[in-house]
Order: C-alpha cells, then sequence, then structure tokens
C-alpha cells in the first residue's frame, strides 16, 4: 500500500453544472486525502474518445462522448493511501440505483447516464489518467505542520 498512491477523479459536466465540484472536494478532503492537481476543462471529443477508449464499442459511447463533451469538467488527482479502491468506493457504484447512500452516486444522481463523477478503476490506469489529463504533469506537496493556522 503506497501512502503516494494517486487516482484521477473527475467532476462530470452534469456535476459541475449542478454545482457538485465543492461536494466532491469537501468529501475527499474530508476523508484525509491530498490535492495535488485541478483544473477545468473543455477537453473536446477527441480527448474524450481517448479517456474512454476501452468502451468504444459500447452501444453507449456515442451518447456518453456527447454528454462528457456537453460542458466543462473538473480534473482533479488526489493523493494518499489506498485512494484509487477508496476513491471508488466513495463515489458509489457506476449505476446509481446500485450505489449506497453516503456515496456521492447515491446522494445525488439518478440516471447512470448522468452520474457526476469519474474515479480511476486501477492504480495503472490512475497513472495512465493522471499522464492524459495533466500532460503538464502535477506538484508535490507536504501537509505543512499546522499551527500556523492555529
Ligand atoms: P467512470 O469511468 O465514468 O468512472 O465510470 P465507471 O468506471 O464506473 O463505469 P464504466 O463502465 O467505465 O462506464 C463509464 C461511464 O459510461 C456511462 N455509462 N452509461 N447507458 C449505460 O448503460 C451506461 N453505462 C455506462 C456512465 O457515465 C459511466 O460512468
Amino acid at each position: 500500500m503506497d501512502p503516494a498512491e494517486r487516482t484521477y477523479i473527475m467532476v462530470k459536466p452534469d456535476g459541475v453544472q449542478r454545482g457538485l465540484v465543492g461536494e466532491v472536494i469537501k468529501r475527499f478532503e474530508q476523508k484525509g486525502y491530498k490535492l495535488v492537481a485541478m483544473k477545468l476543462a473543455m477537453p473536446g471529443e477527441e480527448m474524450l474518445k481517448q479517456h474512454y477508449a476501452d468502451l468504444s464499442e459500447r452501444s453507449f459511447f456515442p451518447g456518453l462522448i456527447t454528454y462528457m463533451n456537453s460542458g466543462p469538467v473538473c480534473c482533479m488527482v488526489w493523493e494518499g493511501r489506498n485512494v484509487v479502491l477508496e476513491g471508488r468506493k466513495m463515489l458509489g457504484a457506476t449505476k446509481p440505483a446500485d450505489s449506497a447512500m453516503g456515496t456521492i452516486r447515491g446522494d445525488f444522481c439518478v440516471d447512470v447516464g448522468r452520474n457526476v463523477c469519474h474515479g480511476s478503476d486501477s492504480v495503472d490506469s490512475a497513472n495512465h489518467e493522471i499522464g492524459l489529463w495533466f500532460p503538464e504533469g502535477i506538484i508535490s506537496w507536504d501537509k505543512a505542520d499546522a499551527s500556523w493556522v492555529l
């Protein structure tokens, strides 16, 4: 278990439009994870097709790309122990009907085609997605001794 494990979390266009960026950030911060990169982006179709390349043969793929291309997304990288698996748990199951209450999808959506957020499903895909969405690189920082905020 790598304490510096990283995952790629993205608030999808419906989440940005509904003002849920802060909610997603709040949950990851409160859990104890560290934000190491964040930006708002209008990625365009080509980028989205690369991100979802493994789903290109699925019947819902065209609709997925149209939805993902309908507005800005908020791209983030979070760091911490077991953050890939724990992050997926915090998002909830892909289908909101299967998502437990208390998860982001369980609490905030009803439609698999508008399911608010994305999270990497393995350490390998996290590394791939972080490289895809943050080609400029990301920062590293240490949590300071908190005495200066008291
Ligand atoms: P994501 O990549 O967005 O985190 O989602 P996931 O791993 O939980 O699920 P995945 O199977 O990779 O599906 C990617 C996204 O495609 C949309 N989807 N629509 N209409 C449908 O039946 C359907 N199935 C999947 C969802 O937005 C899902 O998150």
